[in-house]
């Protein structure tokens, strides 16, 4: 979860080191026009705040989509820690007990807890993120509801239900779908030029859709608590599947999905 306060026309998010490293160097990027724009570090009380721009201002009851981006959503650290006991989760047992009792193995059954890594791959195999290379983590419609039910999306065609859902009751339907797809190219594009991203494993980071009524439709790059850069000068290429040993992410599969995705809603 990721704590966040408003405060002045912005939002403060709880510090994280990795986070606000990321945030430094792409507010010196190609990336900058997509992300929310980041004024330095502010305490409150015990704890330090990320000063971000709030990605709602000026909308009138917003409709907001989270796509999770990538083919898994583990850092490879998580390799390792599996391997020791103490790192045995009951929480994400009973998380995963709760989606399907017959997930866990006979062991993990019987030890009720899972590794981090185990639950972190089995959120990516059972969601579209292995195959599409994103999944919707939640959709906000304008009634301030909030639906989390698209686990069970796999193919192409699905998720394009699911953006038809998205955008369903809004101004006109395709206007909407167009900005948003000049916006992914925009970004696909920014991407191509960008150091921090040729440089940086991007894990659990999501791609924010924005619209209201005013038919303003944005997306933005969100959440980089788990975005680190890759070591010894390496550079990743990020439309390619991970396997045990890289440090690809499968970013760009994901982003190729999301439009593809789009190009099929705008043709429905
Ligand atoms: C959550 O699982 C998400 O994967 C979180 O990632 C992750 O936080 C949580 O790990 C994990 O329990 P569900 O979404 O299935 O509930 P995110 O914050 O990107 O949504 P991390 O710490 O990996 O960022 P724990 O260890 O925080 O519980
Ligand atoms: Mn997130």
């Amino acid at each position: 979860g990721n704590f966040q306060l408003s405060e002045g026309g912005e939002v403060l998010k709880l510090y994280s080191e990795v986070e606000e490293r990321c945030l430094d160097s792409l507010m010196r990027d190609t990336l900058r026009p997509f992300v929310p724009q980041y004024h330095g570090l502010v305490t409150r009380g015990e704890h330090c705040y990320i000063r971000l721009e709030d990605l709602l201002r000026g909308l009138r009851r917003p409709v907001i989509m989270d796509c999770k981006m990538g083919v898994r959503t583990f850092q490879v650290e998580e390799l390792i820690t599996a391997q020791s006991k103490s790192s045995m989760r009951s929480d994400m047992y009973q998380k995963m007990v709760k989606i399907d009792p017959s997930a866990p193995s006979a062991e993990e059954h019987a030890q009720k807890a899972v590794t981090k890594l185990r639950y972190l791959q089995w959120r990516d195999t059972t969601s579209s993120s292995s195959t599409l290379g994103f999944r919707i983590e939640g959709i906000m419609m304008d009634d301030g509801s909030i639906q989390r039910d698209f686990r069970n999306i796999r193919t192409l065609a699905q998720a394009t239900e699911a953006l038809l859902f998205f955008t369903r009751s809004h101004l006109d339907i395709l206007v909407s779908f167009l900005s948003y797809h000049s916006r992914l190219l925009a970004l696909s594009e920014a991407l191509k030029n960008s150091l921090f991203f040729r440089t940086h494993e991007v894990i659990g980071s999501s791609l924010l859709f924005v619209h209201d009524h005013s038919s303003k439709a944005s997306v933005w790059m969100i959440d980089f608590g788990k975005t680190t850069p890759v070591p010894n000068m390496s550079q990743l290429l990020h439309d390619v599947p991970w396997a045990e040993g890289s440090r690809e992410d499968g970013y760009l599969i994901g982003l190729t999905s999301l439009i593809a995705s789009l190009g099929q809603a705008i043709s429905v």
